[in-house]
């Protein structure tokens, strides 16, 4: 049902450093900065190769990037796979006893529906499904 790697979620202080930081290493396609206010996080997709990076900023220090970057400090915070479904992918997951981290499927990054899985039930990695909108680009790149 993981149909391919989305993106790859990172957390950092500053959005328009990192953003920089990126295109000194050659990253230079950036989609615009987005807030996401359900997750408590300012976003931005920066295309690399067949998938994306999301710079995450968090907007308060109760957010859960906030407080992952208090325990953690910066950097790689999540995986995000695409799938068809984001509901249908959740219930599948749950079925194999795995806990996903909201009842139902919450709003994300450019009118995407998502649900994060709980890390400990996924090696260890924070894991994200999601379901892009009908009519965005079914493959990536799709930063712009
Ligand atoms: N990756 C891997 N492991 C993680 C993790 C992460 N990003 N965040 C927490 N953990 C681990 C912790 O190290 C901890 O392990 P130990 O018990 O061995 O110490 C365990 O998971 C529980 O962590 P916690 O700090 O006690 O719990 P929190 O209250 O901080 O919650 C989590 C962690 C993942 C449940 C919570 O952050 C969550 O629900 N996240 C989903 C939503 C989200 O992350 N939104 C932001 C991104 C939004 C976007 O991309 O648009």
């Amino acid at each position: 049902m993981l149909k391919f790697v989305d993106h790859i979620g990172i957390a950092v202080e500053d959005l328009d450093a990192a953003i920089e930081s990126y295109k000194g290493c050659g990253l230079t396609n950036v989609g615009p900065i987005e807030e996401v206010k359900e997750q408590g996080v300012k976003v931005v997709m920066i295309q690399c190769g067949e998938t994306c990076l999301e710079l995450l900023q968090a907007t308060g220090p109760d957010s859960p990037v906030g407080k992952f970057i208090e325990k953690r400090g910066y950097g790689m915070h999540h995986v995000a796979y695409r799938v068809d479904d984001v509901a249908a992918a959740m219930d599948a997951l749950k079925s194999q006893g795995r806990r996903a981290l909201s009842e139902a499927p919450r709003h994300g990054h450019a009118g995407s529906l998502v649900c994060f899985m709980h890390p400990k039930d996924m090696g260890g990695v924070l894991t994200e499904l999601v379901e892009r909108p009908a009519g965005s680009p079914q493959e990536p790149p799709y930063a712009h």
